[in-house]
């Protein structure tokens, strides 16, 4: 086989055309950062925006599980083909905690073994590698790319540890959190963050006790939580058995109905913001890291120890000199 070229517009005329491991190749410049990444987000940057879906939660709440049936609706419909049904999904597994891909992600491919050999299935999973502002950036980056490929809608997978959960759901148009009966108890102190990410809310492992207890919670910080114009659903699934699956993926084109008859645009300019101050911050932190050093630096740090200037004007003066 020959070896996939390795610039950006040749390989994305190659994704374009249904070649995955050119996709993976643009998928790894992205998560990898520096220039040659930069250039593919660059070119990724003017073509359609998938239709993303995020999915997040604690581990072990079944989101691997939940997504590969989730995927299998998508392609089909449920309850007999639809005419809705997608010819093409992309998956993303994101673990923040990770700086490889490692164990975990290897899990995750086991679950959604059924769409692995699918070719009209992208998966892939992304780790914190040296992309200049981290997965925050990189897994925009990474669904553009996948929207350049051609793929009308892309799942994101995230494991739920805080703030990457609100910075992965910045980057979805509709945000699913799942969750398991008696989760109360382990994430009271996580519990207004998720309310404020959810479009939707599942319940999994529905065939577990506490299912009436969770959706009471899950109610009780609804009405808490005030009037919106969307009011979250609460679904049930056993992803393991495909029970309330069906439902889940009504839910969100129901989600994305709403959101493109009025909030899609509001919502973009909301995630724009958050991007390009993503980039603003990452760039002049990259300044500050050129500035930091140098000869210009060490002289004002001697400066500094003979007492002949202060940090306020040496700062001024090397910022000046930039
Ligand atoms: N009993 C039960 N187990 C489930 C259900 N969904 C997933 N699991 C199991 O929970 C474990 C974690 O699932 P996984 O999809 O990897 O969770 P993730 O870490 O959120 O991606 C696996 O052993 C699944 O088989 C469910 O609805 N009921
Ligand atoms: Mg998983």
């Amino acid at each position: 086989m020959n070896r996939p070229p390795s610039d950006p517009a040749a390989l994305l005329a190659l994704a374009q055309d249904n070649d995955r491991v050119a996709l993976a190749r643009l998928i790894s410049l992205v998560e990898r950062g520096g220039e040659p990444g930069l250039a593919v987000a660059r070119l990724a940057y003017r073509s359609a925006v998938p239709y993303t879906v995020g999915l997040t939660g604690a581990p072990g709440s079944g989101k691997s599980t939940l997504t590969d049936r989730l995927i299998t609706v998508a392609r089909t419909g449920w309850g007999g083909p639809s005419p809705e049904a997608l010819d093409q999904v992309g998956v993303l597994a994101i673990d923040p905690t990770s700086p490889f891909s490692g164990g975990a992600i290897l899990g995750d491919r086991v679950r959604m073994q059924q769409h692995v050999l699918d070719p009209s299935v992208f998966i892939r999973s992304m780790a914190t590698r040296g992309h200049l502002g981290g997965l925050a950036l990189a897994v925009p980056d990474a669904i553009r790319v996948l929207g350049a490929a051609g793929l009308p809608v892309v799942i994101i997978e995230t494991v739920g540890v805080g703030q990457m959960e609100v910075e992965v759901a910045s980057a979805a148009d509709t945000t699913v959190v799942v969750v398991t009966p008696g989760w109360g108890d382990s994430m009271q102190a996580n519990k207004a963050g998720l309310l404020e990410i959810a479009d939707l809310f599942v319940i999994n492992k529905a065939d577990r006790p506490g299912v009436r207890e969770t959706r009471r919670d899950l109610d009780q910080m609804l009405e808490l939580g005030g009037a919106h114009d969307w009011r979250p659903p609460i679904l049930e699934t056993v992803a393991t058995d495909g029970a309330g699956v069906g439902e889940v993926w009504d839910a969100v084109v129901n989600h994305r109905s709403f959101i493109e008859s009025g909030a899609k645009d509001v919502r973009r300019r909301a995630r724009l913001r958050v991007e390009l101050d993503k980039v603003l911050s990452a760039m002049v932190r990259s300044r500050i890291g050129a500035l930091a050093r140098g000869d210009a630096y060490e002289g004002q740090i001697d400066s500094l120890l003979a007492g002949t200037t202060d940090p306020y004007r040496a700062a001024t003066e090397l910022l000046g000199d930039a």
